[in-house]
């Protein structure tokens, strides 16, 4: 099941932009997963498995999670949070910004149980950010304010804004025991309304020429810009139409070229973890 259209709330614009005016006035600081983006990504836990406002790690959570002082601050969000989706099954609501970054092509959940059918992840974008894309496998799409979001965040992902309006978002994450239905996340069933038409991204196509250029990269590529290297050619795919993860498949590729078996080896392990295996407090220093 990929990621879909749940359903769609008319956001109030004035209550929202106190609520937003909190969030900006939260201090930055370093976050739980740096080593997945490249610029402004700032994560505010709501709700969270300990109730704790710097507590950003994504884990299971026996029982629902905890509101944080930040929901407090937050009124008109946390009205969203309690009326429209149902509190037993969360495990943790936080608002995500990002701007003028790319957050690499990724799968969640590897780092908990095996069973990932458990975990349902919803996005809503909160802000018109035009400029701002998801990706997922072999779609990228481009989020309208109010759309509830499936998304599947178990299979290969990706996220950018390439520019510095800024994106603020609503992500909040369920988990349930057994088979469950998209809808039980619902509390308002008016709200439940799936088969909307969203918002595709038409991609150029991508060419053996292009390919070819990419890799060229091996003339460029030194432990020095290896970074910087993996963030660009993670964006490739939002404008060309080619998978998310062969970022990776190229990074390898280019770092081979260049005959230089440590960045051979960086590649394959960052490839590795952002997209298969991972333990709950694992980082990656790129
Ligand atoms: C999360 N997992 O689920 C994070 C986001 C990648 C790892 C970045 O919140
Ligand atoms: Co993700």
């Amino acid at each position: 099941m990929r990621s879909h259209i749940l359903g769609k709330i008319e956001l109030d614009r004035t209550r929202l932009a106190k609520d937003l005016g909190y969030l900006a006035s939260v201090p930055t600081v370093e976050e739980e997963y740096d080593e997945f983006s490249n610029g402004f990504w700032k994560n505010i836990p709501l709700w969270n498995a300990t109730g704790e406002g710097e507590d950003r790690l994504y884990r299971d959570v026996p029982g629902s999670a905890i509101a944080t002082e930040h929901a407090a601050r937050v009124p008109y969000l946390r009205e969203i949070v309690q009326t429209v989706f149902v509190g037993d099954r969360l495990k943790m609501a936080r608002t995500r910004n990002l701007k003028n970054a790319v957050v690499i092509p990724h799968r969640d959940f590897v780092e908990l149980d095996q069973d990932v059918d458990r975990y349902f992840r919803t996005f809503m974008v909160l802000e018109d950010s035009p400029q701002a894309f998801h990706s997922n496998e072999d779609t990228v799409i481009h989020m309208r304010p109010g759309e509830i979001w499936f998304l599947d965040a178990a299979t290969v992902h990706a996220a950018i804004n390439f520019s510095e309006h800024s994106r603020q978002s609503l992500c909040i994450d369920f988990a349930f025991d057994g088979g469950f239905d998209e809808k039980e996340i619902f509390a308002d069933p008016t709200v439940y309304d799936p088969g909307a038409t969203p918002e595709i991204v038409t991609r150029k196509p991508f060419t053996q020429e292009h390919r070819d250029r990419i890799l060229s990269l091996s003339k460029v590529i030194e432990r020095q810009n290896f970074r910087d290297l993996l963030f660009l050619l993670s964006k490739v795919h939002f404008t060309y139409d080619v998978h998310p993860g062969d970022a990776y498949d190229w990074l390898v590729e280019i770092a081979k070229k260049a005959d230089d078996e440590k960045m051979v080896v960086k590649a394959e392990q960052i490839r590795e973890f952002a997209m298969e295996a991972r333990a709950l407090h694992d980082r990656f220093s790129l």
